[in-house]
């Protein structure tokens, strides 16, 4: 079959020489001209800038390959625990630029390239990012893939290959429009299809018990659907480390033989029916930072890559061992969040019902495999799936949930007898107002670790959502703060400022960011701090231009560059931005000659498309950009852009560009961020809150080199308590009413004063997430920055100190944290240069 190895003269071949692998600037050119005729079909005269980056990145590719066949190998070697990274988003940004800086080959493509008379820049603009994510979730996960590659540890990412990823954003009117990404309309060069790797997943139908020949019971789940998963290999380069990880996304396809039935009843469509149905599985990715109701479809995703993970991970142990008991030495796997969360479920069910474990041993060895990120806090953004709906799909996983939480509440009641309130809330079904199945509590009480992703995000897991599953189990619980990889946040993004640093320190840094600390001394070098500054300032330069090109306003990179991106979230407070925006907008108005060094302020970011309040803002932020960009009284003065469809190619333009990193999240709302660390890792200072990593940001900083502003989480909290009455700060605080009242007025909205009635509402009568207790302490702590901003050698040594302090933000940190605490993988020393 297709399967089997076939011995030919090949195998047995070495990897002797071979011009495919030379990385030299010929045989590069040579490579590029070969994929142009052989892969893409194409003379070089009829080439479009498509062919040629298609035939640059197969160049690339092949020279990814020797690394990686190598690297697979590790999946055989009993010695090594393999990590395995299920996600269901992997937002990875653009592979070309990333491959050629972690491969070394930059110089060469960008010379081979030039001598066919192209340029790199050129061809790195034509690829179409893999947005197979939303935001911070997503994109964390694919920096631990770099990571897991840099530090040579044996790893697969898995996931979903979306046929459409997060939806392009445009802006028409102010408005936010939706609209399809078609990533792979031209092809992509990185993935690997691997048609071989393919297995099926059953859905739907119902469960029957029989006893078998020997008398034992056996258990059928007879589905109403099989549907089959492909592999889609990508490789990933880790940085100069001569390993090449792999994320493997599977596709959904119709299985070929399911419904011959039909076909033979001459149902043909029917048939071909069934096929569209089985392929829409993996169609689009769910635009939402937060769980939906109840959609079918989601949970169907889910199972159906975890099934297929699974699946995937029992044939690669089989290779190993054939003891199931031993599973978990062969993988480490890690859930991020709990969209995965049915791996405790469907590993019981493989163990169990398909390779004929005994339920004690197949929880054990499922325990000690499995460990859950928890990535929120919000309650409403906690899943759990309807009943029935579970039900439906998985007949069989909700037995398996019934029996693991039949189990699991007699511990609890062994624990805590007579306590029927914490029965109720640790249970895996809720039962008050409809049945739900709980999957954070389902992921919890199946791992043997639990994680929150900032020191004080791990800090209020353990007293708020999961707090009776730290009482029980305290030992299970661990923080491992989130962090960023240097080398596409920095390396690749930033290579003005990736020179300076190496041309200074050494290039160490990229593999051992701690090294950033010698950077300190060259705080007090008069001629370091104005090279720092010509590189923020040529970043800013070019953020201007596309600016221009794409919104049509022109702003002054000698202006403050103040810039919040990141999902549009009510509790991200991006209208918090906003009336900051418009107390300088009165003020100017108000007394001309009132000193306020000149703003730009940038907005990024896509909304749910089913979020109403979200695309409110969004329209705010561009309502007030018209008026304040066009108003003669300010000009010069102040500038509000809306940059449209914040992605990760996107990104890597803003972050080196900022002055002022916004991270304004109501305490105790926002789990992490790590758009806070790429931006600080780039040169910017940070206004805000005590949330997420900032607290920690903040202190490896140092205070006075961080604006912090706003209530705190005990505050957030006690406030709340003793009942919260945004009203009173808008009598009570004449800018703040002046503000309000504004957006109220239709000075925004060519005097529809309806149009953002909902928002000024929202705040005045709600305010769920404290904007207006926060104002007057963020717009004084906006005074300080402005203050700051105009002595500009002082600014530049307080950005100096932020780079060389941010060390601790490396996604290598925090993979290794992972590797110590939970995986209980080596960790082997870095590659030797
Ligand atoms: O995960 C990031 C954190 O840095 C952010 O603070 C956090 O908000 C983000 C459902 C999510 N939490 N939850 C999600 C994403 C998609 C979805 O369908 C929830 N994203 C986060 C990395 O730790």
């Amino acid at each position: 079959t297709a399967n089997n190895t076939v011995k030919t003269a090949a195998s047995s071949q070495t990897q002797g020489h071979n011009p495919r692998r030379g990385v030299g600037t010929a045989a590069m050119n040579r490579a590029i001209l070969d994929h142009l005729h052989f892969t893409m079909a194409r003379l070089p005269a009829l080439a479009s800038r498509n062919d040629w980056y298609m035939a640059l990145s197969h160049a690339v590719r092949d020279r990814m390959l020797d690394d990686w066949l190598a690297s697979l190998h590790h999946f055989r070697n009993k010695e090594l625990k393999v990590v395995s990274y299920l996600s269901a988003e992997f937002l990875l940004g653009p592979h070309l630029g990333n491959n050629l800086i972690n491969t070394g080959m930059w110089d060469a493509a960008r010379d081979a390239v030039e001598s066919l008379g192209l340029t790199l820049e050129d061809l790195l603009r034509q690829e179409e990012e893999p947005g197979l994510g939303n935001g911070g979730l997503g994109r964390l996960a694919a920096c631990y893939l770099d990571s897991l590659a840099t530090l040579r540890i044996p790893s697969i990412g898995y996931g979903i290959r979306y046929e459409f990823g997060i939806f392009d954003q445009l802006i028409r009117d102010g408005w936010q429009v939706e609209t399809a990404d078609k990533w792979l309309k031209f092809g992509n060069p990185w993935e690997i299809c691997r048609s071989e790797i393919a297995y099926e997943v059953k859905m739907g139908g119902h469960t029957e018990y029989h006893h078998d020949a020997d008398g034992r019971l056996a258990i059928a789940w007879l589905p109403v659907k099989v549907i089959k998963g492909v592999a889609y290999d990508t490789p990933i380069a880790g940085y100069r480390s001569r390993i090449t990880g792999l994320l493997r996304l599977w596709k959904s396809e119709a299985v070929e033989s399911f419904n011959f039935q039909a076909f033979n009843a001459g149902e043909y469509y029917h048939a071909v029916d069934e096929k569209v149905v089985s392929e829409s599985i993996t169609k689009v990715l769910y635009p939402n930072d937060e769980p939906g109701v109840g959609k079918l479809l989601r949970l169907a995703q889910q199972y159906f890559f975890v099934s297929c993970s699974l699946q995937d991970m029992i044939r690669v142990h089989l290779l190993r061992s054939p003891r199931l008991e031993e599973f978990d030495q062969t993988f480490a796997v890690q859930m991020n969040d709990t969209h995965p969360s049915l791996a405790v479920a469907e590993l019981m069910r493989l163990l169990v019902d398909e390779h004929g474990l005994g339920w004690d041993a197949a929880w054990k060895v499922t325990r000690s495999t499995m460990a859950y990120t928890n990535h929120t806090l919000l309650p409403e953004a906690l899943e759990k799936w309807p009943l029935q709906l579970f039900a439906n799909l998985l007949p069989r996983h909700l037995e398996i949930v019934y029996e693991i939480n039949r189990r699991f509440l007699d511990e609890v009641s062994q624990a805590y007898p007579g306590d029927q309130a914490r029965l109720a809330r640790m249970s895996l079904i809720e039962e008050t107002g409809g049945k739900f199945v709980r999957m954070a509590n389902l992921a919890s009480v199946g791992s043997h670790a639990i994680n929150g992703v900032a020191h004080l995000h791990t800090e209020l897991l353990k007293e708020t959502v999961l707090a009776d599953f730290y009482q029980m189990t305290p030992g299970k619980f661990c923080n491992v703060t989130n962090g960023v990889t240097p080398r596409r946040w920095v390396l690749l993004s930033n290579p003005g400022l990736a020179r300076l640093i190496s041309e200074s320190i050494g290039e160490e840094w990229v593999t051992a960011p701690e090294k950033l600390r010698k950077l300190e001394r060259f705080a007090s070098d008069p001629s370091f701090l104005s090279a720092w500054r010509w590189v923020k300032d040529a970043n800013k330069r070019a953020l201007a231009a596309t600016i221009l090109e794409r919104t049509g306003v022109t702003v002054d990179p000698e202006s403050l560059f103040d810039i919040q991106v990141k999902r549009i979230h009510e509790y991200k407070r991006q209208h918090l931005n906003l009336l900051h925006i418009l107390t300088l907008y009165h003020r100017i108005k108000r007394d001309p000659g009132a000193q306020i060094p000149p703003r730009t302020f940038i907005f990024g970011g896509k909304a749910a498309p089913g979020y109403f309040m979200a695309k409110l803002i969004i329209k705010l932020i561009n309502s007030v950009a018209e008026v304040v960009n066009t108003d003669p009284e300010v000009a010069g003065r102040l500038k509000v852009v809306f940059f449209p469809d914040f992605n990760v190619t996107n990104g890597q333009l803003i972050y080196p560009a900022a002055d002022l990193s916004e991270q304004i999240s109501t305490s105790g709302k926002e789990a992490s961020g790590t758009g806070n660390m790429k931006f600080s890792l780039n040169g910017a200072l940070t206004i805000g809150t005590l949330d997420g990593a900032n607290v920690e940001i903040r202190e490896e900083v140092g205070e006075e080199n961080f604006f912090l502003f706003g209530l705190n989480a005990t505050e957030v909290q006690a406030l709340k308590k003793s009942g919260y009455h945004p009203g009173r700060f808008y009598e009570e605080d004449g800018e703040l009413r002046e503000a309000i009242d504004a957006v109220r007025s239709g000075l925004f909205s060519h005097g529809d004063a309806g149009l953002f009635q909902p928002l000024v509402d929202h705040l005045l009568y709600d305010d769920e997430y404290l904007a207006l207790a926060d104002y007057r302490s963020y717009l004084e702590c906006q005074e300080r920055v402005s203050t700051a901003f105009r002595q500009r050698e002082l600014w530049s040594v307080k950005s100096v100190l932020n780079v060389a302090r941010m060390g601790k933000f490396s996604s290598d940190r925090s993979i290794r944290e992972y590797c110590e605490k939970i995986w209980k993988v080596p960790i082997r020393p870095p590659f030797p240069h």
